[in-house]
């Protein structure tokens, strides 16, 4: 069959991401003997035209359509995408009457939804590598596609959902052919790393997350030696930033540690970075193994340093960890963006002056604070139900695409947002999701590029911000 698949993703901040997802899905339908195009979103001036002429050039028998994010989950400043597919979708269906088949991030934690929405064929909850080239048989065969595992579609106008695949038989390919789909150059030069994944799957129970819809709960481990070599082979084509994209990086413990031992082994001249390190499983050893590996960066996502809000989000650790995790950070060199998350259950004003008076003594200057409060509900997580039974959500989750936010009733959004935003003025390494949308990050990124600066761009907080402040800006 002819394919196009469509990566649909043109959000900049806060930097492009490169599309693993549809060039791993891509990659898949080619293997599988289909003929297929890309079409990349990111740094297309004009999208509708782009998709016309695309698909009146290739002719494609089946369109795959991948959408990323949903929302940018920003209580504050809300951007909400999937209005943006709309005008994409009217200009597929008025070139062509071929199916599309929608697949991403945005899909697993809301398939029906955008389903219904964007007026699709059908849609691949999860591994799309591994469903999507079972669907395209299925329409090559003029078949059905009831009881294909994962897939989404419509029958008479009703949007029935196949269960998803319980133990998938993927052979995880961490990195696809990047260069054969999109314009990596364009993505570099705009301080994008470059996605890899060591693994899939999440086992920890975060109250609000959605990985686990994603990935599942099981992990599906990519052989350490084979992590390697793929970095290696990367970086040697001019990959020279990877970003491990995995849920945690660090659990389960021992296959981080394998892979990191691997990764300092291997002869590879890439940066590497991850920003989803948890502080259950971190220790100097970890630390050790991921500078001798080529670590540049990595992030640490505490959410909060107060038991009850911990407690709240279900963690799985406590502020004992927490603390612990700083202390090791402070014994290495290897600079830390940390994560923290305020207005969960269980939080109060003492709850937030607790966690921003530990960032404030426990973390170095050269690290980074991120800040974010109230945190975005989606249906089928444990938050959405902690949130009806305190009467905070009456929507319908079919009403929740339009995003919607959990903030504690025991502390007020202003509040918190006021508070962090004094500890931004007394610490030039915070920050929050408006530095993150702030309207010159492009600009930066790319300018940053030029001056030889290279990825993750948040070690260079403290300069940008100061550097903005002189010049009056806001930051
Ligand atoms: C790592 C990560 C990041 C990193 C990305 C680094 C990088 N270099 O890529 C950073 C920290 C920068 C980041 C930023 C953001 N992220 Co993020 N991120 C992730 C994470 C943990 C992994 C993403 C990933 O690469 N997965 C691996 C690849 C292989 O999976 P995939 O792309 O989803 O593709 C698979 C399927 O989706 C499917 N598929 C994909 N395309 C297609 C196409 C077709 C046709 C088919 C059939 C199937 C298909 O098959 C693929 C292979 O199995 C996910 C959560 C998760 N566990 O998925 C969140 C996630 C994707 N992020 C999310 C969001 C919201 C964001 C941000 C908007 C802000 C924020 N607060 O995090 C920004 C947006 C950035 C941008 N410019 O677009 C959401 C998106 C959905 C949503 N809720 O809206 C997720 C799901 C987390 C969440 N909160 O729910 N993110």
């Amino acid at each position: 069959m002819k394919v196009l698949i469509i990566s649909t993703n043109r959000n900049k901040f806060p930097a492009p991401v490169m599309p693993v997802g549809a060039c791993m899905v891509a990659g898949a339908a080619a293997a599988a003997g289909h003929s297929v195009s890309f079409l990349d979103l990111m740094f297309e001036k004009d999208p509708v035209a782009v998709i016309r002429s695309m698909i009146e050039r290739c002719r494609p028998d089946a369109i795959g359509l991948s959408i990323r994010n949903i929302d940018n989950n920003d209580m504050r400043n809300p951007v909400f995408f999937i209005p943006e597919m709309v005008p994409l979708m009217r200009a597929i269906r008025s070139t062509t009457a071929s199916p599309v088949i929608l697949g991403g991030a945005a899909i697993s934690v809301m398939p029906a939804e955008v389903l219904t929405a964007l007026a699709a064929d059908a849609a691949v909850v999860g591994d799309g590598e591994v469903v999507f080239t079972k669907l395209l048989d299925r329409l090559e065969q003029r078949k059905p596609l009831d009881g294909l595992e994962g897939v989404l579609h419509r029958d008479h106008g009703v949007v029935r959902m196949n269960p998803c695949l319980s133990s998938p038989e993927t052979d995880i390919c961490p990195a696809p052919d990047y260069r054969h789909w999109v314009n990596v150059p364009a993505y570099r030069s705009q301080l994008s790393a470059t996605p890899v994944q060591t693994k899939q799957g999440c086992q920890f129970q975060c109250v609000y997350c959605t990985y686990r819809m994603i990935e599942g709960s099981d992990y599906r481990l990519t052989d350490p030696a084979r992590v390697a070599d793929v970095v290696a082979r990367l970086a040697a084509s001019g990959h020279a930033d990877i970003d491990f994209v995995d849920s945690v990086f660090n659990a389960p413990y021992d296959h981080s540690m394998a892979v990191c031992e691997s990764l300092a082994r291997a002869p590879h001249q890439a940066r590497l970075q991850s920003l989803e390190l948890n502080p259950l499983h971190f220790d100097d050893t970890l630390l050790l193994t991921m500078e001798r590996a080529g670590f540049v960066g990595m992030g640490l996502t505490v959410e909060s340093a107060s038991d009850p809000v911990l407690r709240g989000l279900r963690k799985g650790f406590t502020s004992r960890e927490v603390h612990r995790a700083a202390e090791v950070v402070r014994r290495h060199q290897l600079p830390c963006a940390w994560m923290f998350l305020l207005g969960g259950p269980g939080e109060t004003r003492e709850t937030v002056q607790e966690t921003i008076r530990f960032a404030e003594r426990s973390l170095r200057k050269q690290d980074v604070a991120f800040f974010t409060v109230g945190i975005r509900i989606y249906p089928g997580t444990e938050l959405e139900r902690i949130a009806r039974k305190q009467g905070l959500l009456t929507r319908a989750p079919a009403e929740m695409l339009d995003p919607v936010f959990y903030v504690s009733p025991e502390v007020e959004a202003g509040w918190m947002i006021n508070e962090v935003n004094r500890s931004m003025g007394r610490n030039m390494n915070f920050i929050n999701a408006d530095t993150l949308n702030h309207s010159l990050l492009p600009a930066i990124n790319r300018i940053g590029y030029g001056l030889g600066l290279r990825p993750p761009l948040w070690r260079y907080t403290r300069f940008i911000r100061q550097g903005l402040r002189m010049v009056g800006m806001d930051a």
